[in-house]
């Protein structure tokens, strides 16, 4: 089987997660970079190129010749990786559906939710694959919990409470990464929440296997001048009465990326700290609590799936990562080539960055509302 075709958009000299998408693509050897529009600044797009030895033929000034440029050539790019602020999501991602190009996008979808919609419209006129890397879906405990829930170990879920601290932004900072995920025009007008809490809502939703239908949620930028919200406190109502409590901050001091999930029904809890991702915390009711681990004793068949290594050698965010370009690779090979879909293969996808920007616009909405109750639509 060949591998498949990567081209990229954004991720140039500089950048942080581009660089992350490219070494996540090869960790399972399903996909070569071959073409890229990395920069909007031509001569920095061409330098990164370079750098990455793409041939000088597919390294483009702009996604939009980029998009009508492989889409005419007969080893084209089968997918391309969209890794630029958000407000450059909805340009390119729609130009490569419209060619007829798969997309994998960094979330979240985009920085309105009328671009978003017009993603979506996009996804759905093209028939094409739309991939957005909410990669904390990818790692293997996290896969363990939500069949865990949905096998009912835990019982009826009553609680999801879900967290993503931070403290990156607990100053006044201009750098490469903050200065666009502060600036409204280009993050949208969610900051914390829209960067970070988008992850937790997604990982919340993706493990208990419920959905939200209103929040409320209080929203505040603690630094002086900051235009965009860097704390957020947000309740949650699920369909079916669990109740949820979520806490995006990028203000938290002494955190790095602590992302802490937790579930409990009604005869049993979990816990799991993307910190510590080897390790998933779980207690039947009544009885002393255990400690899985990744690919250990009692790992299940789903964990198996989406795991490299042997019990007690980590694996962590690159490869949890990789999983989700591993799981686009073979929706792309089943919707391309008739491959059938492994097993358990649940990728986020376009469904999950509209829901993911709902959750945003409720959240500004309710807290505006001095934290009134908001449908999430
Ligand atoms: C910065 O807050 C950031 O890089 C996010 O943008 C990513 O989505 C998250 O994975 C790590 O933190």
């Amino acid at each position: 089987m060949r591998k498949l075709r990567l081209g990229m958009v954004g991720g140039g000299q500089g950048a942080f997660i581009g660089g992350v998408h490219r070494i996540a693509a090869r960790i399972d050897g399903q996909w070569e970079l071959v073409a890229g529009a990395l920069s909007s600044d031509p001569e920095r797009a061409r330098a990164s190129g370079l750098d990455l030895g793409l041939a000088e033929d597919r390294i483009y000034g702009s996604y939009a010749e980029m998009a009508q440029a492989e889409a005419a050539r007969s080893d084209g790019i089968d997918a391309v990786a969209i890794v630029t602020p958000n407000h450059m999501h909805a340009g390119p991602a729609i130009a490569f559906l419209e060619a007829g190009i798969h997309v994998i996008c960094d979330k979240p979808l985009a920085s309105t939710l009328e671009d978003a919609n017009a993603i979506a419209d996009a996804v759905e006129a093209s028939g094409k694959q739309f991939i957005l890397t909410h990669n904390y879906a990818g790692y293997p405990l996290i896969r363990q919990a939500r069949e865990m829930v949905r096998t009912g170990e835990l019982g009826d879920i009553r609680i999801v409470q879900v967290e993503y601290v931070q403290d990156w932004l607990a100053e006044e900072t201009s750098n490469k990464q903050a200065d666009w995920r502060t600036d409204p025009a280009k993050s949208g007008a969610g900051g914390a929440i829209g960067d970070i809490g988008t992850h937790a809502f997604h990982l919340a939703g993706y493990v208990s296997d419920l959905k939200a239908e209103t929040l409320r949620a209080e929203l505040d930028s603690f630094v002086p001048g900051r235009r965009v919200d860097d704390n957020a406190f947000i309740t949650l109502r699920y369909a079916g009465g669990a109740k949820g409590a979520l806490w995006a901050s990028q203000v938290a001091v002494g955190h790095e990326n602590a992302l802490t999930f937790r579930v409990y029904g009604t005869k049993g809890g979990l816990v799991w700290r993307q910190e510590n991702p080897n390790e998933l915390r779980f207690t039947r009711f009544g009885e002393p609590a255990q400690t899985l681990t990744r690919a250990g004793a009692g790992s299940s068949e789903t964990a198996n799936r989406t795991t490299r290594t042997p019990p007690g050698h980590p694996e962590g965010y690159l490869e949890g990562f990789a999983t989700i370009y591993s799981e686009a690779a073979h929706l792309i090979r089943h919707a391309d080539q008739g491959v059938a879909l492994p097993e358990g293969c649940e990728t986020p996808g376009i469904q999950d960055g509209l829901a993911g920007m709902r959750f945003v616009s409720a959240c500004i909405v309710s807290s505006n509302d001095d934290g009134g109750w908001t449908a999430l639509g």
